[in-house]
């Protein structure tokens, strides 16, 4: 040992305190972490903040002059009810707000629609019209609010609504300061909120550049959200690439549309997952800025703030569990730490009810409070990026700048994030890190505190938000007929006849849309005279096949099942059949693509259901298929309503021997009902994909033995 001790002298004393063993992390990221880093690992000066590549934060001063905004995502019921939970929460020191609508908003349907019966007021807050738009912000001054809206597919009118609910509260155009989230590519790979085709989708997009640089400075046109990718299984490596190559196809839309680089790019912010993998987390977000100033450079853009990565983060969701429920607190505060740590300008910390249910008031305060607490109680923010410097995270943040860049050529080779998404290799990356994540966990192989290790021996009750959408529902078809009778119906036909036009030829089409939302025209009929020229689009679901087996190699368990499997198949003839179902407007589709890949995988013949069904639609492919079973995934709170209406026909069609289960995030308080419709068995959240398809081959009539039971 010398008196400077070199990394190699490091090396081989730590490789003596482990008798020699690898202590290299191979994350999913394929990136090998090493177990120690040191000035050799730094990859150069990191620079300062406020100056580019804007590694260290796009702002001088970052937290010290200002902390980030603390904007909980929030939106249930109605207008009114939703509008008295923000201010609620803004007098308890939530300091933006950002709408979460129901997903028959976000589908481009009113209410009334026959298609959304299970979905109004669910997932988020029902917005039929601009008069559902005013009660939303009653009392809350748009020209002093910063108001974030997540909306994609109905983005023309939902945008047109809020720029006519301003100008009726006096508010003029140009005050509006808030952040649409306008991200179609990432709809069509994950989050399946689309409407209209890709092409007249992208032309959406350009529009609302358009009129947004020109009428709207302080307005935020796109949020470019990598958030649904981590959700939907996407690594860090993926989530960067895929959200920067994103941010890249909409300048060049926006440019090939006519318009001047550095007049619409200093508007576009952008939206990442923070989840569990802290350092990994903190350096992503400095990546992201150093690859976007990269790429916008590359684009001609001049001025710095057009180079500038401003974001938005929010913990990770699917990170956290039904189980053992108040360890989500603490999986949020670190990742609320991670999201701070990289420099976020706006943050959303998840409630602890995230697996099961919307957040109460309760879950709401303590989500909230974590932000509170560390802006307030432990001097974090004092220092600009205190991380800048750490050898680990500098090496990091170089790896995923260079990892994510390899994928963001070949994007570029192949023409586009356009081209990429339809051919569909990123949904297939993704998924396939999906699958392989899944079977980590159920193998025992990622550790999930309370879920697959150290699990409680008596689970903890929570209260959970309910919220009675058939009632919403009636205020809603109410309110509806009420404008339908008092509007000047002339006035507002030629509007819609105007945006129809306007489809199927030019026009901008937001500011057409601004029209016919003074006319009092609904998001239905909005949407539906843009649909007039653009058609709806539908995709079918192609589940990834291989990563379970692969995984499960050489594991008794698997072959126990695959056995299962083959003397279902001798018994009934054929190999058993399954339907993985979609109800609903819920286009969450990572549980079902998982369980059409796994059970593919495992030997049954799967029929992967297209989103978006009606539940008779559902029974009458359920039966021309010939299955024995339908799964039907639910994640967006529509299963009291839609699965018994689907054991209902198939019961009207004399098939109830046709079995349905269902899965999803369903809490413990509806599996009575659920039982009392019919329904066999209940899969929640955190599901191991193992215990159910074992379930599953039982209610085929497989008798497992019980020696082989215990074998496990
Ligand atoms: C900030 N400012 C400073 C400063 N820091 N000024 C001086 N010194 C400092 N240190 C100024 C900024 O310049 C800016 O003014 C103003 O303060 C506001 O700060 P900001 O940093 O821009 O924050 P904010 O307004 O909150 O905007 C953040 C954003 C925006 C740019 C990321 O796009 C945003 O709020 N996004 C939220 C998106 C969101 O909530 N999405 C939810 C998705 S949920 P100026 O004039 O420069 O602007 C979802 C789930 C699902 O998607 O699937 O349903
Ligand atoms: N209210 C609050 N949070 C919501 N989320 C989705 N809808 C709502 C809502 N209406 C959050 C959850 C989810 C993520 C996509 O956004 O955390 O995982």
């Amino acid at each position: 040992m010398t008196d400077h001790p070199t990394p190699n002298d490091w090396a081989a004393l730590a490789a003596k305190e482990v008798k020699g063993r690898d202590l290299t992390w191979h994350t999913p990221e394929r990136i090998a972490v090493k177990p120690l880093y040191t000035q050799d690992d730094v990859p150069g000066d990191p620079g300062l903040p406020g100056f580019a590549p804007f590694t260290r934060g796009v702002r001088a001063s970052m937290y010290a002059g200002r902390p980030w905004t603390i904007r909980q995502y929030a939106g249930f019921s109605t207008a009114e009810e939703s509008n008295a939970f923000y201010r609620r929460n803004l007098a308890a020191g939530q300091k933006g707000l950002s709408v979460a609508f129901d997903l028959a908003t976000h589908r481009g349907y009113d209410s009334d629609h026959p298609r959304v019966v299970g979905d109004v007021g669910k997932a988020g807050v029902a917005i039929d019209s601009v008069e559902d738009m005013k009660i939303l912000f009653d009392g809350i001054p748009l020209d002093q609010m910063s108001v974030s809206m997540t909306m994609n597919g109905a983005v023309i009118p939902i945008l047109a609504f809020f720029i006519v609910a301003g100008e009726e509260q006096g508010v003029p155009l140009a005050a509006l300061d808030g952040t649409i989230q306008n991200d179609i590519l990432k709809e069509f790979m994950v989050r399946n909120t689309y409407i209209y085709p890709p092409e007249p989708s992208m032309r959406i997009i350009s529009d609302i550049f358009a009129y947004t640089s020109a009428n709207m400075p302080k307005f935020n046109s796109i949020s470019i959200s990598g958030y649904h990718m981590q959700e939907a299984g996407a690594t860090q490596v993926q989530e960067l690439a895929f959200t920067i190559a994103d941010g890249m196809e909409y300048v060049k839309y926006g440019v090939a549309s006519g318009l001047d680089i550095d007049k619409f790019a200093g508007r576009l912010s952008f939206f990442f997952a923070i989840g569990m993998n802290f350092f990994m987390e903190v350096a992503k977000l400095r990546a992201a800025r150093v690859l976007w100033h990269r790429v916008m450079t590359q684009l001609g853009a001049q001025d710095e703030r057009s180079k500038m990565l401003r974001t938005h983060c929010q913990t990770s969701g699917v990170s956290l569990t039904e189980q053992d429920p108040y360890n989500n607190v603490i999986r949020t505060t670190i990742e609320a730490m991670a999201a701070m740590l990289g420099g976020t300008q706006s943050l959303h910390t998840n409630a602890l009810d995230e697996a099961i249910a919307l957040p109460t008031d309760f879950s709401a305060r303590i989500a909230r409070n974590t932000q509170l607490v560390i802006q307030e109680e432990t001097g974090m923010t004092k220092v600009v990026d205190p991380l800048g410097g750490s050898y680990y995270v500098e090496a990091l943040t170089a790896e995923l700048v260079e990892k994510a860049w390899e994928i963001i050529e070949r994007v570029e080779a192949e023409g586009g994030m356009a081209k990429a998404v339809a051919a569909g290799w990123p949904k297939a990356m993704i998924e396939e890190a999906a699958a392989a994540k899944q079977a980590r966990v159920d193998r025992g192989e990622d550790v999930i505190v309370g879920v697959n290790k150290y699990q409680p021996a008596n689970a903890d009750e929570i209260e959970i938000l309910a919220v009675d959408n058939h009632a919403v529902r009636e205020g809603q078809v109410a309110r509806l007929k009420r404008i339908r009778e008092t509007r000047d119906t002339a006035a507002c036909e030629a509007e819609l006849g105007r945006l129809r036009e306007g489809a199927t030829n030019t026009g901008n089409l937001l500011a057409l849309a601004v029209e016919a939302a003074r006319a009092r025209a609904t998001l239905g009929e909005i949407s539906a005279a843009m649909e007039a020229g653009f058609g709806r689009y539908e995709t079918q679901p192609t589940p990834v096949a291989g990563i379970y087996a692969g995984a499960f190699a050489a594991d008794p368990r698997w072959s126990r099942l695959t056995d299962g499997v083959a003397a279902t198949e001798r018994r009934l003839g054929r190999k058993p059949r399954m339907l993985v179902a979609k109800m609903g407007q819920d286009g969450h589709d990572r549980g079902a693509n998982l369980v059409s890949s796994m059970f593919g995988d495992l030997g049954f013949e799967i029929v992967p259901g297209a989103l978006f069904r009606t539940p008779d639609e559902v029974a009458k492919q359920a039966i021309a298929e010939g299955v024995d079973v339908v799964g039907a995934s639910s994640l967006a709170a529509g299963h009291l309503t839609l699965i018994p209406e689907l054991i209902g026909h198939l019961r009207d069609a004399g098939r109830s021997d046709i079995r349905v289960i269902a899965g999803g995030v369903i809490p413990q308080q509806d599996y009575q009902a659920l039982r009392d419709a019919g329904v066999q068995a209940i899969f929640g959240p955190g599901t191991n994909l193992i215990a159910a398809a074992e379930e599953v081959l039982r209610l085929l009539g497989h008798n497992w033995a019980p020696e082989t039971e215990s074998a496990e």
